[in-house]
């Protein structure tokens, strides 16, 4: 392939990129409805939990003291040690960077105080608008957990009327939780025992089938520890079998997986103290194998998981895997497994999730995956023009559509 072909179909692949409005199948992000559990502007951005694990590395500070400062205080212990005195090439510290530089603040000048007065003033409404607009955002998947009481309320008074903000219901605390969960149940009205027997099981479908229905939810989701094993005859195998997979199926929507977090390692780092483990495919493979009506959206958190789960998918047509999930967000393995996702599946996968917790961070994990997934995309179709099939831009348009949302739709609704 000459330069100037492979320069024309760079061009058009980067566009098609560049310009598609993503689905995002997960993020930490609420409508302005739902107020201050929105998280935004730079202080938040500085203080994400993956830049609080980080600062701990350098700043001589007890985490007790540093939990005792306010978000500016913490932002400004973070700013130092992080950008000041030493370069911010992190992943997570060039997000903030790329954030502001395409906000279009001067990044540098380096001058915090700058980009605070940037936010004064501003709605969280307007600024919603805007960074869906420059992040090129079409719509949010949230993370959704009745069990949380300040997110019931506003569910409960019904809150949520932004379209951009699709309900991914979160059963966590019911799964990984049942003990503690079992008398909240009682307290909201289903009549759950300790056992799993039928009148049980029904009360947990109740609960499970007015949650989905109230928020309309995309797909019930949970994050599950490196040893998840199924079946196995644990509450939480039990619940999965009898509970979630039929109501799953009778909603017809998917149960998303994210497999292998060891919740809070650190408990001192909070939110960022969890770490990851290998997981066992042998999990995913023996659900996807007993229950072929079901829809799986999986993703994994370990590398070594990487390989495995694509095989999975291509054993199993009721599971689709998605994103390069937090510690694998980085951009030499978002290229890595994007590559053998690509080679290994096709098109026939959702390459990328932000996972953002603060709003700004749609800009820069969009702007940095995009980015890497067109790279490696140009490659693909460049080795498909060696052979004589030439895409053209209307498929490579088709193609990208697929990649960022299209996919992601089609399998929400496809009946298995
Ligand atoms: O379970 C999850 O949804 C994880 O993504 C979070 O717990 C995690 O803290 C995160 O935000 C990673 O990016
Ligand atoms: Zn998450």
């Amino acid at each position: 392939m000459g330069m100037s072909e492979r320069e024309t179909l760079k061009e058009a692949v980067c566009s098609a990129v560049a310009e598609v409005e993503v689905t995002d199948v997960h993020t930490h992000l609420y409508p302005p409805s739902f107020g201050d559990m929105l998280l935004w502007g730079v202080d938040e951005l500085i203080t994400y939990h993956y830049l609080v694990a980080e600062v701990f590395r350098y700043a001589e500070v007890s985490y007790d003291d540093f939990w005792g400062m306010s978000k500016r205080e913490q932002a400004d212990l973070i700013w130092r040690h992080l950008f000041e005195e030493n370069s911010p090439y992190g992943e997570a510290c060039r997000g903030v960077l790329t954030t502001l530089q395409v906000l279009g603040l001067d990044v540098g000048a380096r001058d915090l105080g700058a980009y605070r007065r940037f936010f004064e003033g501003k709605t969280v409404e307007e600024y919603v608008d805007r960074v869906f607009e420059v992040a090129r955002i079409k719509q949010v998947v949230m993370t959704n957990d009745p069990f949380d009481e300040r997110e019931r309320e506003l569910w409960l008074e019904g809150e949520q009327r932004d379209p951009r903000f699709r309900a991914g219901l979160r059963v966590d605390q019911l799964l990984n939780g049942w003990e503690q969960a079992r008398p909240r149940l009682n307290e909201w009205g289903y009549g759950v025992g300790e056992g799993m027997r039928a009148p049980t099981v029904k009360e947990v479908r109740r609960f499970l089938l007015d949650w989905a229905r109230r928020m309309e939810a995309v797909y019930l989701a949970v994050s599950l520890p490196p040893d998840f094993a199924f079946p196995e005859e644990s509450a939480r195998a039990i619940l999965i079998r009898e509970c979630v997979l039929p109501v799953c199926e009778e909603l017809n929507r998917p149960f998303a997986m994210m497999i292998g977090v060891k919740k809070r390692m650190n408990p001192e780092l909070r939110d960022a103290g969890d770490s990851v483990g290998k997981a066992d495919i042998g999990a995913i493979e023996q659900l996807c194998a007993q229950y072929p009506k079901n829809k799986f959206l999986v993703t994994m958190l370990a590398r070594e998981n990487q390989h495995e789960l694509c095989v999975t998918a291509r054993k199993f047509p009721n599971v689709l895997v998605f994103g390069c999930w937090w510690f694998l967000n980085n951009p030499s393995l978002v290229e890595e497994i994007t590559r053998m996702r690509f080679e290994l599946l096709g098109g026939s996968v959702v390459p990328q999730h932000s996972d953002a917790r603060v709003l700004d961070q749609l800009i820069y994990k969009w702007h940095h995956s995009r980015k890497v997934i067109a790279e490696v995309l140009c490659d693909k179709y460049a080795d498909l023009a060696a052979t004589g099939w030439a895409p053209t831009e209307a498929e490579i348009r088709r193609d990208v559509g697929k990649l960022f949302g299209g996919t992601f739709w089609e399998f929400v609704e496809r009946v298995m």
